[in-house]
């Protein structure tokens, strides 16, 4: 019988192996383990040559006790509910300013432990490695700081001044820390999901103005502790109120998406497409509409189970993310029905786009279980593609459902043709009722880009 300490470490040890990070590309595990080495490189460093003083640690403190008061608001406010924008660099920047560099690197490792404990519990490997690319680049921006502002504020003769050059150091040092923390960071996201698009996650105009909001917030508590460390006390609330408008955006973001999958709801894709389609007609550009049903998919909640079946809708949403431009609209219509509008796409481009969508998804394995010895299931897709062509003014009634109508009448005959297929129709046979002549086409794997051109 093993000693109690032994089956500790065994049973450790094999948690450590069962985490996710080791199914991931090869150089991810390499590149965090780096990044986690580094950090605690850092620290020592930074810890080994701190100068110890009371007002710091009274000043660093307060504002640990500032990122527990916003953990706290942050469970209430419902990030286990999946929200997530935060607020912690309102504390975290004041603490790279200042205080020496030691401080900064800790904060984060403080921040994420207590996210952990009090919100959600995620693999810890995840938590490790934020804290330490966080940790470092507020670390980076702390010796920045440090290295700008000592030496020209002492030099400038008057006083406001010396105020601008200070507070100009407080922003590149942002900059930095911010600069530091995206490339530590995307590459770790964009890994472990291909689907994102990185100009998605750093340029989405909401996410932006948060951040500048945020790092305004940050910079002017900074400068008030600076003057006097009693403005944390009414640096709090403003905190607080900060934290729950920008919450409110992010939910008013999240009532338009579907939770599932991530993309637009049914309601919200209709209505920015009937505005699409509106502007095709009336600048006569072309555009195309494509509809997707998943084959079969009774079956496979049927032979995996239900969650099963959700991964494998999660895995289709995200083809859509890798192959579709960022003004298309991407829709989830329905249980496995989804739903694509490609603005200013010709009908030949359009059939290319859903014929790559398709055997993408038809070769893609999607893995269904943390477990790597099982099997991975797959799936295929039948598609019906309409496009709005040459002829907008035969189009009569609702320009939307004109085109709704007639992907559905191709995609049935997608099915019909024996699923994994494309079929698609353009304006001239069925869109606004006019039946000049058939535009039928059909592929599957037999599929070859000059039998789609119309
Ligand atoms: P077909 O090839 O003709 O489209 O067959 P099918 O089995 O895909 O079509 P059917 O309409 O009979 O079944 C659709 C199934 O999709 C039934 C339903 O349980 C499942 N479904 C709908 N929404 C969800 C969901 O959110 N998650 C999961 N796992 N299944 C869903
Ligand atoms: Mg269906
Ligand atoms: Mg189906």
């Amino acid at each position: 019988m093993l000693p109690s300490a032994c089956k500790r470490l065994h049973a450790g040890l094999q948690a450590v192996r069962a985490w996710s990070l080791w199914e991931l590309p090869r150089w991810l595990p390499a590149f965090v383990l780096s990044v986690t080495v580094v950090y605690l490189a850092a620290v020592g460093l930074a810890v080994s040559t701190v100068h110890l003083s009371g007002r710091d640690l009274l000043v660093f403190g307060a504002l640990l006790g500032c990122i527990a008061a916003t953990v706290e608001l942050t469970k209430r406010a419902g990030e286990n509910a999946g929200v997530t924008k935060d607020v912690y660099a309102v504390w975290e920047l004041p603490i790279a300013i200042l205080l020496p560099p030691a401080y900064a690197l800790l904060a984060p490792l403080v921040q994420y432990a207590l996210t952990q404990w009090r919100i959600r519990r995620v693999p810890p490997h995840r938590r490790i490695f934020t804290a330490c690319a966080v940790g470092l680049s507020y670390g980076l921006a702390s010796v920045v700081f440090h290295s700008l502002a000592a030496t020209p504020a002492g030099l400038l003769p008057r006083a406001p001044l010396r105020a601008a050059v200070w507070l100009l150091a407080v922003v590149a040092a942002g900059i930095v820390q911010r600069a530091c923390n995206e490339l530590l960071v995307l590459p770790a996201v964009k890994a472990s999901d291909p689907g994102l698009r990185v100009k998605d996650l750093l340029w989405a105009q909401e996410r932006f103005q948060n951040d500048v909001a945020e790092f305004c917030v940050a910079v002017l508590v900074t400068l008030g502790i600076a003057i006097s460390p009693l403005t944390i006390v009414f640096a709090l609330p403003l905190v607080t109120v900060l934290q729950r408008s920008m919450r409110h955006a992010q939910l008013v973001n999240a009532s338009r998406v579907d939770s599932k999958t991530g993309l637009l709801n049914a309601g919200t894709w209709e209505r920015e497409a009937a505005t699409e389609v509106a502007r095709a007609v009336r600048t006569r550009t072309p555009l195309a509409l494509v509809l997707i049903d998943v084959d079969h998919f009774k079956s496979v909640n049927d032979i995996y189970g239900h969650l099963a079946g959700d991964m494998a809708l999660r895995a289709i949403s995200r083809t859509f993310r890798i192959f579709l431009r960022e003004y298309d609209l991407a829709g989830r219509f329905g249980g496995e029905e989804f739903a694509l509008l490609l603005p200013q796409t010709s009908a030949a481009d359009a059939r290319q786009i859903a014929e790559r969508v398709r055997v993408h998804i038809a070769e893609m394995p999607i893995s269904i279980s943390e477990d790597p010895a099982s099997e991975p299931v797959q799936v295929t897709v039948s598609m019906g593609v309409a496009a709005l062509g040459t002829t907008w003014e035969r189009t009569t009634g609702s320009q939307l459902t004109d085109l709704l109508a007639a992907a559905d009448r191709a995609l049935y005959k997608a099915k019909n043709a024996g699923r994994n297929h494309v079929v698609m129709v353009t304006d001239r046979e069925t869109v606004g009722g006019v039946a000049s002549r058939s535009d039928l086409t059909r592929s599957s794997g037999r599929f070859s880009p000059s039998a789609a051109s119309d």
